[in-house]
């Protein structure tokens, strides 16, 4: 498929040498490695229904457009943080279970990113049209997100229902859909149709409610937490904590640090490099940038950005981003990283280790995620 002849292209040097494979690109491409498996599954669950050809090739397509395109970090981190816990190379049958998992998130980020790039009317999302832009796709992309989202539990269904922690992993993918949609109402209804910001009047308790809830529960606690289940390691320790917990108290913020990112590059990362373009300041966001920049901007800078925050025009967006440049957002931006990275690493330190009957979970996973 395209897909697979793109990902085989030997990358080259500017001197023409291949590119040296990295231990990081090796462990990804086990993980894609597995795609076709997993596609493969859920394309005979689909023919199984006794469906017309040209609905197995729609749903095909969606598949192969939506899924796997992405960096993969979350699915990525649900396989390594399992062989981290179990110290070992996985045998190709248990990484085919873990990787029902790591896919599992990425269905439910696939899920997550065709609604918000329509209720963001986003243009472009890994450097491609967003899907509900595909020629005969538009509203139709309500229906394929919830059948990116139905992917989960037909292959943790059909992987896991034997097992005692079945119900379990349900619930994790459940309740953290469920935080993310609630994250994603409160993005929505802080940056209200043609309100400027005096009355949308965006506020910093405000926005970190947004960023826990819409970002660091599904892309940093739910594929750790996948992984401790899947190694079984329990809900206490000897010293009485509990491990999930534990990894929750550090991945929250760590996701709220991710999602400030996501906003500064929305705002400053070229689209080519970033891949999509960015939106926030046109659709009036409650971000950091202009958190930011209303808590250090001059009474007129402050008027500037009343003026032409959340308007639909490319000129009120050049003059925002004059005053996040005048403001400094980017050097204040790297302040607060190098605040947080030395705070989430210190937070790590301390996280106590707990021993399952098979593996161990490690606070290495956490600090594995905050390196990347
Ligand atoms: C990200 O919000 C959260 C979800 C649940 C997709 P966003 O709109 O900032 O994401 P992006 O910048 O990728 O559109
Ligand atoms: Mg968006
Ligand atoms: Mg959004
Ligand atoms: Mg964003």
């Amino acid at each position: 498929s395209f897909l697979t002849d793109s990902l085989h292209t030997t990358l080259r040097e500017p001197n023409g040498h291949p590119v040296k494979t990295k231990p990081a690109q090796s462990s990804r491409q086990r993980f894609l490695d597995t795609w076709p498996i997993i596609r493969g599954e859920l394309l005979e669950a689909f023919a199984a229904q006794g469906l017309p050809a040209k609905a197995l090739e729609w749903y095909k397509n969606s598949l192969d457009y939506n899924v796997p395109g992405g960096k993969l970090n979350r699915g990525l981190s649900v396989v390594d943080s399992v062989e981290l816990f179990k110290g070992r190379r996985l045998t190709d049958a248990e990484y085919l279970e873990a990787s029902v998992l790591g896919w599992g998130v990425e269905f439910l980020q696939s899920y997550f990113l065709v609604t918000d790039d329509l209720m963001d009317s986003s243009h472009t999302r890994r450097g491609q049209p967003c899907w509900y832009r595909v020629p005969h796709v538009g509203l139709l992309a309500v229906n394929d997100a919830g059948m990116l989202r139905s992917c989960i539990f037909i292959l943790v269904r059909k992987h896991f229902r034997h097992m005692p922690f079945y119900a379990d992993l349900l619930e994790l993918f459940d309740e953290m859909s469920y935080k993310t949609e609630i994250g994603q109402l409160v993005d929505l209804i802080t940056a209200p149709e043609a309100t400027s910001i005096s009355t949308a009047s965006p506020c910093r308790s405000t926005y970190e409610t947004i960023i826990k809830f819409k970002t660091a529960y599904y892309s940093f606690y739910l594929p750790i937490a996948l992984a401790m289940t899947l190694c079984r390691i329990p809900h206490t320790s000897d010293t009485g904590a509990d491990p999930y917990a534990s990894a929750l108290s550090v991945l929250l913020p760590l996701g709220a640090y991710f999602q400030i990112q996501d906003d500064v590059l929305d705002v400053t990362a070229p689209p080519e490099v970033l891949g999509k373009v960015g939106t926030d300041i046109v659709d009036g966001k409650c971000s950091w940038c202009v958190n930011t920049a209303l808590a250090h901007c001059t009474p007129a800078q402050r008027t500037v950005l009343e003026e032409n925050y959340g308007r639909k025009d490319a000129a009120c967006e050049a003059r925002v981003k004059d005053v996040f440049r005048a403001v400094g957002i980017e050097e204040r931006y790297a302040a607060y990283e190098r605040d947080v990275y030395a705070r989430l690493k210190s937070m790590i330190a301390g996280v106590p280790e707990v021993r399952g009957e098979d593996a161990v979970f490690r606070r290495e996973a956490l600090s594995v995620f905050l390196e990347k």
